[in-house]
């Protein structure tokens, strides 16, 4: 669907990559029979050797609405994704990885409730109707354990804060200030922080599963300290901290 003729809120579809080219047509095909809405797709590599850029090329000749971004903040995930925050020209922000873990099948729900309002929609993992398939135990249970614990501890609105799949209004991510420094602590950062200024956030069940070919760069043991800063920073405020509210935040 075309941004420019169409009076739906449009998304931009951000996509970290390193060397998912075996995936990425079939991710790509799945976004498309999904979205039901206008929307671009940003694929944000690090490097030119990165083997995801062929399919990429190739793609984009038949879909004018996909483009490759170089990291432009150096490397890395969160790096990828502060790039492709700054180049998404939709009205909504939606963080896919590239493997093919996420439920597409659920980006017409998140819409909905993007165009009802909500501010900030998680995919969650941990919800009635979520489910996580595969991937290292030890990772999964400790995600699972800090989703549904912040959920009640700190009174976030979803029970799977941790999950990079997530829609952002695009005004949301132009408010508030990146402080992460590893990876994909990001996402938790980025709800937690738009929790505490008062913006709307709302979650939607999903299916997460292991990647079927390439290799997972989650580094469990290194990022641990840098989920638990914003894991702490989340409960501390709900008990003891005075709100930081943005201008305009609904009640
Ligand atoms: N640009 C960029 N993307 C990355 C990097 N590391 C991982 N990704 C992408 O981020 C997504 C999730 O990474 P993955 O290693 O599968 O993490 P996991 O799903 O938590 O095991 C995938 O699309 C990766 O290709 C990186 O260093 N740079
Ligand atoms: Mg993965």
């Amino acid at each position: 669907m075309d941004a420019a003729a169409s009076p739906l809120p449009s998304l931009s579809v951000v996509i970290p990559v390193y060397n998912e080219g075996a995936s990425f047509r079939r991710l790509l095909e799945a976004v498309v029979a999904a979205a039901k809405f206008p929307f671009e797709v940003l694929v944000v590599y690090d490097f030119e050797e990165d083997d995801t850029l062929p399919v990429v090329q190739e793609l984009a000749g038949k879909f004018s609405r996909l483009r490759a971004v170089k990291n432009q903040f150096g490397s890395g995930a969160l790096n990828a994704l502060r790039t492709g925050f700054a180049e998404a020209r939709g009205d909504g922000v939606v963080v896919l990885m590239g493997d093919g873990s996420d439920d597409l099948s659920v980006l017409p729900r998140m819409y909905e409730h993007f165009c009802a309002g909500s501010d900030l929609v998680c995919g969650s993992r941990y919800s009635p109707g979520g489910q996580q398939i595969g991937g290292p135990v030890l990772k999964k249970w400790l995600s699972r354990v800090a989703g549904i614990s912040l959920h009640y501890l700190s009174g976030l609105p979803t029970r799977d804060a941790t999950n990079s799949f997530k829609m952002y209004r695009a005004s949301l991510l132009r408010s508030l200030p990146i402080e992460s420094r590893a990876g994909f602590e990001i996402s938790l950062e980025l709800c937690v922080k738009a929790f505490l200024a008062g913006y709307r956030i709302s979650e939607v069940p999903c299916v997460w599963r292991e990647r079927t070919a390439g290799r997972s760069r989650f580094r469990l043991l290194g990022w641990i300290p840098h989920y638990l800063r914003w894991y702490l920073y989340a409960v501390w405020h709900r008990w003891f901290g005075r709100r930081p509210r943005r201008a305009g935040a609904r009640e």
